[in-house]
């Protein structure tokens, strides 16, 4: 089988219409500003009661829940390291979001995902460092998962769409 895309695209991620959306979280995982307060608002009440049963989740990893009522049939929520010079596991924190998202996805036989630009808002880790970061672990779960076949970086401002295209140029 041939292995499934990254594509980059401009938008708002509680519009896509995939499988699973993953939430840039908090550890609470009991919702926030940013791109966490558009999903909850968009996926209704529902979402925070069926968040509150996790009891939090760490950093780097990921927890599921249905999409109540977006279009996409799962949110995936993961909270992102905050930036905090470089030397406290960032990357290797970011990394771990993207790739225990991808692993949640693929055990509930998700083919499209759609992922904001995790980190790089509030917790404030440098957009071109994080769009590296993500494009690099993204590209190896897509290889590792025939099943998958699209993965969508949803940027919602030109700024952070340009930062991700040049990282997948500058990946291949
Ligand atoms: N669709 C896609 N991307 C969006 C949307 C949207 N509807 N809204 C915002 N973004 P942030 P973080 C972008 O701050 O840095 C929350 O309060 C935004 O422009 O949402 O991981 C949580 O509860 C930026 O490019 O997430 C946490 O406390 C990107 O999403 C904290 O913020 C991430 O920005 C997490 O901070």
């Amino acid at each position: 089988m041939a292995m499934g895309k990254l594509i980059i695209k401009l938008g708002d991620i509680t519009e896509e219409q995939v499988d699973a959306i993953v939430n840039a979280a908090n550890t609470t995982l009991r919702g926030g500003g940013g791109v966490d307060g558009a999903i909850h608002r968009a996926a209704g009440p529902a979402l925070d009661l069926a968040c509150a049963k996790f009891n939090g989740c760490p950093t780097g990893e990921a927890r599921i829940t249905p999409g109540f009522r977006l279009p996409a049939r799962y949110v995936i929520h993961t909270p992102g390291p905050v930036w905090q010079g470089g030397d406290h596991g960032e990357a290797e924190l970011l990394a771990a979001c993207y790739r225990n998202c991808l692993a949640l996805a693929r055990e509930y036989g998700c083919q499209t995902v759609a992922f904001p630009s995790i980190s790089t808002g509030v917790y404030r880790y440098p957009l071109a460092a994080a769009a590296r970061v993500a494009v690099k672990t993204i590209t190896t779960g897509l290889a590792k998962d025939p099943a998958l076949w699209e993965v969508r970086m949803v940027c919602f401002d030109p700024t952070t769409e340009a930062a991700y295209r040049q990282a997948l140029e500058t990946h291949k």
